[in-house]
């Protein structure tokens, strides 16, 4: 049986081209591995597999009692693809926080405080000598740019821009050109509606004991989703309401101006006051510099969590 490779849920670049890479990196070593995803591509993940003619991985919202599975790119119960509990988790691939990880055996974990998932992976191929074909660099590179916004994200590390570098060249782009592109290609609200807008990127946290959805949405502008705002929220009302969460998030982050506008509903507006030291009453507050969710927006709101 094939050892599916899967990154998390809502699945963004970074777990689209690390569940490729990876099990294309398992196939050179010998084994049998597949790439899935549990979610539907985003026009930015879809730039980069049309511009590398890579298909994308097959859709699975669930895996079978005790299907092996490699999970990249994520590594919290909330963010996996379902069944996950019943399956065989034997190894993961991950650059984030762990929240929360529970397994049955001893499993192999491959984390690294850098910017991508990828970055990781197209380091393994490296220490095993092993080649990166040209279309798996350019996904890999794809990933990166996306995980570190061009390098611009304080998530990104030496490793992530060496890294980046060397699959440009493999990958035969202009790096700066093609990465430019790629974010054009996925940013903005398109064709969106205020609660698909809502949950773009979305991934679910506790903090404490709120549950909270965080998204993030890229733009050139902060306009075209600012002034939506009030239908925004009430959409955000309707998922609190269905989904159980006690506070929504929206970083409406801009990708030229480095900065992001957080728009939010729920309670407690006091968490979000405290983690951030800005008033909180409205439903949105402006943050100059962030960029990042796992560095900027998740570490303050779990530290303020636990002042409760
Ligand atoms: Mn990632």
């Amino acid at each position: 049986m094939s050892i599916y490779v899967v990154g998390h849920k809502n699945p963004d670049t970074d777990s689209i081209c690390a569940a490729i890479s990876y099990a294309a990196l398992k196939q050179a070593m010998g084994e049998d591995a597949t790439a899935i995803r549990c979610g539907e591509i985003n026009k930015e993940t879809q730039y980069a597999l049309d511009y590398f003619d890579v298909a994308a991985p097959i859709l699975a919202t669930k895996v079978e009692a005790g299907q092996k599975v490699i999970q990249v790119d994520h590594n919290e119960v909330g963010q996996a693809i379902d069944g996950l509990a019943d399956a065989e988790l034997i190894e993961i691939v991950d650059h984030h926080r762990f929240g929360g990880l529970n397994t049955a055996g001893p499993i192999y974990v491959h984390t690294e405080p850098v910017g991508c998932t990828s970055t990781i992976i197209a380091n393994m191929f490296w220490d095993k000598n092993i080649n990166i074909p040209k279309d798996i660099a350019g996904l890999l590179l794809s990933a990166i740019m996306s995980d570190t916004v061009l390098y611009k994200s304080p998530t990104c590390t030496d490793k992530d821009h060496d890294a980046a570098e060397k699959l440009a060249e493999i990958a035969e782009v202009d790096l700066h050109e093609y990465a430019m592109a790629m974010l054009k290609a996925g940013a903005g609200v398109g064709d969106k509606t205020p609660a698909e807008i809502a949950k773009t990127d979305s991934k679910p946290f506790s903090f404490g004991s709120y549950k909270a959805l965080v998204s993030q949405i890229s733009v050139m502008d902060t306009a075209e989703v600012l002034d939506m705002k009030a239908d925004i929220t009430a959409a955000m009302k309707d998922i609190c309401d269905k989904e159980g969460y006690n506070l929504i998030m929206l970083m409406v982050t801009d990708i030229i101006e480095e900065s992001t506008d957080l728009v939010f509903y729920g309670e407690p507006k006091k968490l979000i006051a405290d983690a951030f030291k800005q008033d909180a009453s409205g439903d949105c507050i402006h943050l100059p510099g962030v960029m990042s969710r796992k560095k900027q927006i998740v570490p303050p709101l779990t530290e303020a969590a636990a002042k409760f």
